[in-house]
């Protein structure tokens, strides 16, 4: 009998060791991006210069896009270079921001459409040292800054280029048509791709020590092909094997939804822009893109401000479906984020401190969205986040859930009474927070 119950018990080890693979190296290597939940996005460059407006005309959309939307010249452009001088920048600041709010990564534009660079690279003058009067190398500086600080530098590049002749409009300096008009092409984009984009890309893997992601945009532009996409993933990875790579380094993105398509693409996250995907998306890595107001860079008369309240409830909607919150700052040309930015951040660092424990490294539970909040679990505990406190204390919660036991996460000592009649959890009788309070569930079994 002995030999019988080891054989069992062995057999259950196995079973029980086969049923949990063990980690791929892309699971290594992504690892700190699935726990990390929450990062901050900077837009910053010469658009913050007329942060919205340009010679008594105000851009109706995104504030980056104003040398588009407004039909400015290159010529007339590139003049903000000589102006952009932001004396008030301090990358040591920048990045304690980021990490006062909880956040574990920083996403930063090294270039945008616009092709102004903020660093200084070899390829072009058309950067912070060598056409600005700030002459010092931003990138470098939060570079270092995030290093001591124990958060991810991470670099932002966008594929389309409204400043380099072979980058788009066949016309130069028509530089938007490629933009207005799906069926301009340039010929020489595949120079511009070999010859500018691959050197800028090692230039930034290169030159800065460890990179956490390279966040690709423009990746809509008809010059650029998948077969650009799968060269430059492959690319990156083999100058920094651990670089996590977002969707649209390739062409298999589904729009501002930002998951891919059926087919065969490259890129570890999709990248929902400025929405929540629906449902929670089983073994899917994404990422959704946030502003704090309207614009991701500086627009000087967006006051269409999100409030705390809504942003913590974004983060716990999105991590209990499985993703993360990359969530953006949009500095002015004196190189400060805005006082409403730094308000918000702050309230959700000081939330994120309290509950930390039901975001980092917590996933989509199994069990139906509650009316009153979400849930988000690690291994054998359940994270009920509350937003609608009932009035009453009593809350009911998915019968489902097998619980052991359950406390407030504010004060984990004092045990929560569980009625298994109605699966309901006795709280007291206020919210311990505005916008979203959390019960820790210790799960039986
Ligand atoms: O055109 C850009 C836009 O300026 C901004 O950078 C966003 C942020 O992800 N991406 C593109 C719009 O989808």
């Amino acid at each position: 009998m002995k030999y019988l119950s080891r054989l069992i018990l062995i057999a259950i080890l196995f079973a029980s060791h086969s049923l949990h693979a063990a980690p791929t190296p892309d699971d290594e290597r992504m690892e700190w991006w699935r726990d990390a939940g929450f990062g901050m996005f900077i837009h910053w460059g010469l658009y913050a210069i007329p942060a919205g407006e340009y010679k008594g005309e105000r851009v109706g959309g995104i504030g980056e896009w104003i040398m588009e939307k407004l039909d400015i010249p290159v010529t007339e452009y590139e003049k903000f270079a000589a102006q952009f001088d932001p004396v008030k920048f301090d990358a040591d600041e920048w990045v304690s921001i980021a990490k006062n709010a909880g956040m574990k990564y920083i996403v930063i534009t090294s270039k945008h459409h616009d092709g102004f660079c903020l660093w200084d690279s070899e390829v072009t003058d058309y950067d912070i040292i060598d056409a600005a009067p700030f002459k010092r190398d931003i990138l470098g500086e939060l570079a270092d800054a995030c290093r001591e600080q124990g958060i991810k530098m991470c670099f932002y590049y966008s594929i389309v280029d409204w400043h380099h002749p072979q980058a788009q409009a066949p016309l130069f300096p028509n530089y938007n048509a490629g933009q207005r008009d799906k069926s301009v092409f340039n010929p020489e984009f595949p120079e511009y791709f070999e010859n500018y984009l691959k050197p800028q890309i090692k230039e930034l893997l290169t030159k800065y020590g460890d990179v956490g992601v390279v966040w690709f945009d423009g990746d809509w532009i008809p010059d650029y092909t998948t077969e650009m996409g799968k060269e430059l993933y492959q690319f990156i990875r083999e100058i920094q094997p651990n670089t996590i790579v977002n969707n649209r380094v390739d062409k298999g993105r589904s729009g501002m939804k930002g998951l891919n398509r059926e087919g065969n693409f490259a890129g570890d996250f999709g990248t929902p822009e400025q929405e929540i995907p629906d449902e929670g998306i089983n073994g899917l890595d994404w990422e959704s893109c946030i502003t704090m107001n309207k614009t991701w860079g500086f627009k000087h008369f967006d006051h269409n401000w999100k409030s705390e309240e809504e942003l913590i409830q974004s983060l716990v909607e999105i991590v209990s479906k499985g993703g993360n919150l990359l969530l953006n700052v949009g500095p002015t040309a004196e190189g400060l984020i805005p006082e409403e930015s730094l308000t918000r951040l702050a309230g959700m660092g000081k939330w994120l401190e309290a509950n930390g424990e039901a975001i980092y490294g917590a996933q989509a539970s199994p069990f139906e969205k509650p009316e009153w909040g979400r849930y988000t679990q690690k291994e054998n505990t359940i994270y009920a986040h509350v937003y609608d406190w009932p009035e009453n204390g009593k809350l009911i919660i998915n019968d489902e859930i097998k619980v052991k036991r359950a406390s407030l996460l504010a004060t984990p000592k004092a045990k929560i009474k569980f009625d298994k009649k109605d699966t309901s959890l006795q709280l007291p009788m206020d919210p311990i927070h505005d916008a979203v309070s959390v019960i820790k569930i210790d799960l039986k079994g």
